[in-house]
């Protein structure tokens, strides 16, 4: 299994590679792929010295597997060429994620979608993909009929520049910004682009990637998505309005035996879950599961994952085992 990294020197690729080792995920060879700024850098992984090169060098050695996490561009330009010469690209950007002839997948939720015909298989927004993961146990047991989410994201899931923002502005020293304002002591109520319905695209990526993950265009969603001071994880404040009724014990339960999931709800000794006590889990943290005493049949929770690991890196490989496991490349 020759696999490759794209974007190997970027926040999320940094984080793969620890996901990888963690997991012990097995390949024969690895290929550590970022721009030409980069090329020729050393990069030590598991006791051994690898040289990055760009993506026309790392074409030609035809990977089996190419995980993608080098921004939209790239991933539209580069990943249908490396399905020609047959790798399959795990992509982390969004550039394919809406696309009818790609898969957009969260392995506890969907990953028997996949085939051994899909070579380009995309990953979702990081918080879409903590939501989803809680919002599918409770869909299949309840049916889902409207979703109202808020988030509160981690600086980290801008890249590096934003996390340098934040500790520069801790500091007091001035530095590039990859925010239109302070971010430190603030928050922000924009994350992405403003799109013309007045939604960012942030919050239309939740809406759009949930009906898709859940194979179901008829769930309503609204979204907005919030980015605030932290760098541990994305949080959500999660609003589900179900078709049928449901038990509160029972929700608790469902959500205790689904994949991926850590139930955190012990409000009399102030456990919740928190970006502080997600970082660098792999889990999606699930807590403050009440009932929306104002509607009926309705649910509210707050969710928190690491977003660079359930967000990104973590779902990715969770993919490429699968397809391994499963012999789909
Ligand atoms: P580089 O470090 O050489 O710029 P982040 O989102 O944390 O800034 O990371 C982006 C990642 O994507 C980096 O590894 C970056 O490499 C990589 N990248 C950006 N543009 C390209 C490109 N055209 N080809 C290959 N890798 C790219
Ligand atoms: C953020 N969700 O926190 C974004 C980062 O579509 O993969 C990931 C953007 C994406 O800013």
């Amino acid at each position: 299994m020759k696999l490759a990294l794209v974007g190997a020197t970027g926040l999320v690729g940094e984080q793969m590679l620890r996901v990888i080792q963690e997991r012990n995920f097995q390949f024969d060879e690895l290929l550590l792929v970022a721009s030409e700024r980069s090329a020729g850098k050393k990069v030590e992984f598991q006791g051994k010295e690898y040289t990055i090169i760009t993506i026309p060098q790392a074409i030609e050695e035809k990977p089996d597997v190419a995980i993608f996490s080098a921004g939209g561009g790239t991933s539209l330009e580069f990943a249908p060429k490396f399905a020609e010469v047959g790798t399959t690209v795990i992509d982390n950007s969004s550039a394919w994620r809406m696309d009818p002839t790609k898969k957009l997948i969260v392995p506890e939720v969907n990953a028997t979608e996949l085939t051994k015909d899909d070579k380009v298989i995309a990953n979702p927004n990081c918080s879409t993909i903590q939501m989803v993961v809680a919002l599918k146990p409770l869909h299949d047991r309840y049916k889902i009929k409207r979703v109202v989410v808020s988030t509160y994201q981690s600086v980290t899931g801008s890249g590096k520049k934003a996390v340098d923002q934040l500790m520069d502005e801790r500091k007091g020293v001035e530095g590039e910004k990859a925010y239109p304002h302070q971010i430190d002591l603030n928050v922000l109520p924009h994350i992405d682009v403003f799109m013309d319905n007045g939604y960012t695209k942030e919050e239309m990526k939740m809406i759009n990637e949930t009906k898709k993950i859940l194979s179901d265009d008829t769930i309503q969603v609204t979204a907005t998505t919030v980015r605030i001071p932290t760098i541990g994880g994305h949080s959500e404040s999660v609003n589900v309005e179900f078709e049928e009724d449901f038990d509160l014990q029972e929700v608790r339960s469902i959500l205790e035996s689904a994949d991926g999931i850590i139930v955190q709800d012990d409000v009399a000794n102030n456990v919740y879950p928190m970006p502080l006590t997600a970082h660098n889990k792999d889990e999606t943290f699930v807590g403050r599961l009440r009932r929306d005493e104002s509607q009926a049949n309705t649910l509210n929770m707050w969710i928190v994952a690491d977003n660079l690991r359930k967000g990104a890196a973590t779902n990715t490989v969770q993919i490429a085992e699968y397809l391994v496991k499963n012999e789909l490349i």
